[in-house]
């Protein structure tokens, strides 16, 4: 007799059962929809599928309506072999079904990925017709189709259009080849390069399928510190096989070029740009990677920043780089993401300068299949910065937007941050580069300056950590990535609504204070960090906790010290016209706003100005009292999280809940710590007495200087 898989009987026969859940299924749970009234309309409107095609991306499809189907209806769900009453129809107007449709003018409009879902009636029956220009369309189509069914949503009448706005939605992996991963706090990298390329580890579609389900099309495996190895023909091989598992998920892969690999690969004596040489080595090693991978996406590259080589090595500029990598891969269709976030080791006056200085004079000189990717902010993703000054200022070039999910200044993988909201505020800040209007999000989409390609990438906080990202709720930053790569325009807010049902449950008594806490926890992380607009006041080298007293480095800019700049006057790094001028590279009236000491957004009020202890804020609270506020009132609020969430106890599956029990109790010892520790520093340059009604810290000051962390994770081994 046949044996009939276990899971299969308990679905069937509805037995109320849960696996241990460990986080492994992300937001693609496709658990049996748990609200009565819901299943049974669905279970009316789904009486079966029809896929038509066996394309490796319509064979994800067939298998994605199979299992979501039958696990959020909680039964068997058929496919059908021909249309009848009720069904979902999934393909593109290649299929003959969707053919007779006539949705051909609809479809036009939607892109190369874009994708359509509709109800309509053919012959009297009832349909629900899944539907894209390509295939890849009707997969993307497919998971949002599951999506709301997930999120218990009306399907009656179904009438979606939906397309990207932006075209290259990629993941940057800070991997290293020795499977550690820079910056990473999820474990190992989960790319076992030993085993590659014969043994395909199923955590690979595990991780093409999430990333698919959320519309993102590239990744770069490897870490922007680039080893020239994973260059060389075995790892070549290697990385073919990942792409392979990757292509009928519409995921495209890319690598970081180490800008030397010619000397240290090929052996030439140089790795000038200019030097023909040079130039043949790359269109050499191109045409061997595009043998190897035939929709190879390109190169990333980080180049004469932090001590990695690049074109200034040999006195020539970013655009000869970056425009002797991008001649070699533009007959295959390949593009170049060269990064802006450079500083060399002559520190300037103001780190913060240097990118713009480096770059903007040479707008208009990249080739067409150059992008520059350029950081959210200006110093290095600090728990918030002010939009960088590049976005708006090189109307020529296509520039890419680079956020970090990994959590390196915010907390690692156990301080609870969503980051939307970071995201929100950066891509929805005006540049005025056009006048009003002219939003961050707009020159990323290429909409400002009229540029058909786009991109926007994120470091990942992805590893090998059973549940992906360390902590649950780090999954929603991975989520929110690919969400606002899609469509900018959604809300924080809605982002993670639907992440929280899908992954966790639609019961709104879980649903909305978990909302609260996730919307609020981005805010309450900056107040207990880096409140006021302050930076880079981490732990040494490994960025975990608090060190604002670091000094005396072989670079002023790798100190806190050149950050904040606190002294007995005040607090604070001057970039307004009275000091280095960085305001200057904002279009106005921005420039005059941050470079107001009055009209400065109180936010980066010590990001732009050196500040007296004892001047009076908006609240009518001197900075010092302000100061200690955020510092008190950010623990607290991590307090408070704890307190809600222990409320939410039997709502959710034990193991999570206990799971994020556990880290908010660190989050909350940890902002304690940041408080303490911050407070106690500053406190020695102003002089002043905690206000009060606020408790005196626990230790001394010298208590924390002196705590020492040589293994924190994440570290560079190279540092
Ligand atoms: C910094 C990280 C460092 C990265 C660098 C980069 O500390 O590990 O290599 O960014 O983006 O934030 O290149």
């Amino acid at each position: 007799m046949k044996k009939i898989p276990l899971l299969i009987i308990i679905l069937s026969l509805q037995i109320p059962f849960a696996l241990a859940e460990d986080g492994y299924r992300l937001w693609l749970r496709y658990d049996c929809v748990d609200n009565n009234a819901v299943l049974s309309t669905y279970r009316k409107q789904i009486k079966g599928f029809k896929v038509e095609g066996n394309s490796p991306t319509l064979s994800l499809v067939r298998t994605e309506l199979e299992q979501g189907l039958a696990g959020l209806l909680g039964i068997n769900v058929p496919q059908s072999n021909s249309v009848s009453a009720s069904i979902v129809v999934a393909g593109t107007s290649k299929s003959s079904e969707i053919n007779k449709l006539n949705l051909d003018a609809r479809l036009k409009n939607l892109g190369r990925e874009g994708f359509l879902i509709l109800t309509t009636t053919v012959k009297g029956k009832k349909l629900i017709v899944i539907t894209a220009p390509e295939e890849i369309g009707v997969l993307y189509g497919t998971f949002h189709f599951l999506k709301l069914l997930q999120t218990h949503q009306p399907i009656e009448n179904l009438d979606i259009e939906s397309s990207p706005r932006i075209n290259l939605r990629i993941l940057n992996h800070w991997d290293n080849l020795d499977r550690t991963v820079e910056r990473g706090y999820a474990g190992f990298s989960l790319w076992d390069w030993h085993k590659l390329p014969d043994y395909i580890d199923p955590r690979y579609h595990d991780y093409a399928r999430a990333n698919a389900s959320i519309g993102i099309n590239g990744t770069v495996v490897t870490n922007v510190n680039a080893n020239a190895r994973v260059l060389s023909s075995h790892y070549l091989e290697k990385v073919a096989a990942l792409a392979d598992v990757f292509r009928p998920y519409g995921i495209k892969i890319y690598l970081t070029a180490r800008f030397s690999a010619p000397i240290e690969l090929g052996g030439l004596k140089t790795a000038d740009p200019i030097d023909e040489t040079v130039q043949q080595w790359w269109k050499d090693k191109v045409k061997e990677i595009y043998t190897h991978i035939p929709d190879f996406g390109g190169f990333l590259v980080k180049a004469n920043s932090e001590g990695q080589p690049g074109p200034q090595n040999y006195n020539r500029n970013h655009a000869d780089g970056a425009n002797m990598l991008a001649d070699a891969v533009a007959p295959f269709n390949g593009i170049v993401m060269w990064r802006a976030f450079v500083y060399d080791d002559k520190v300037p006056d103001d780190r913060a300068k240097q990118a713009y200085s480096e770059f903007k004079p040479l707008d208009g000189t990249f080739r067409k299949n150059v992008l520059v990717q350029v950081k959210n902010g200006a110093i290095d993703f600090q728990p918030r910065e002010p939009f960088h000054p590049l976005f708006g200022a090189m109307p020529d070039t296509p520039l890419m937007m680079e956020f970090q999910l990994t959590q390196e200044y915010t907390g690692f993988s156990t301080h609870l941050v969503y980051l939307a909201n970071q995201f929100k505020e950066c891509l929805d800040a005006d540049t005025h580069a056009k006048g009003a209007g002219s939003t961050v999000a707009k020159v990323i989409d290429g909409s400002l300056d009229n540029h058909q390609l786009s991109g926007i990438a994120g470091v990942t906080n992805i590893g090998n950590d059973r549940n992906w990202t360390g902590h649950p709720f780090a999954q929603s930053n991975w989520y929110a990535f690919g969400r606002l790569a899609w469509d900018h325009q959604l809300s924080a807010q809605q982002i993670a609504d639907e992440w929280i049902r899908m992954t966790f449950t639609n019961n709104p008594g879980f649903i909305n204070p978990v909302k609260e806490i996730m919307d609020k926890s981005w805010e309450t992380t900056i107040s207990y960090m880096t409140p006021l607009g302050l930076h880079h006041i981490m732990g040494w080298s490994h960025h975990y906790g608090p060190a604002p007293w670091i000094k005396d480095k072989h670079r002023a800019d790798w100190t806190s010290v050149y950050y904040h700049q606190a002294s007995k006057d005040g607090v604070g790094f001057n970039r307004s016209a009275t000091g280095s001028n960085a305001i200057a590279q904002y279009a106005e009236p921005v420039a005059k706003l941050f470079g107001s000491r009055d009209q400065c957004p109180e936010e980066f009020l010590l990001w732009f100005h050196h500040a007296g202890w004892n001047e009076k804020l908006k609240s009518g609270q001197t900075l010092w009292e302000e100061l200690c506020r955020h510092y008190y009132g950010g623990a607290e609020t991590v307090n408070s999280f704890q307190q809600q969430w222990a409320t939410l106890e039997g709502k959710i599956d034990k193991e999570r809940f206990e799971q994020v029990k556990m880290l908010l109790n660190i989050q909350y010892k940890e902002a304690i710590w940041w408080r303490n520790a911050c407070v106690l520093y500053f406190q020695t340059f102003s002089g002043l007495p905690i206000p009060h009604g606020l408790e005196q810290p626990e230790n001394s000051l010298q208590y924390y200087l002196n705590l020492e962390f040589p293994y924190a994770p994440g570290i560079r081994p190279q540092w």
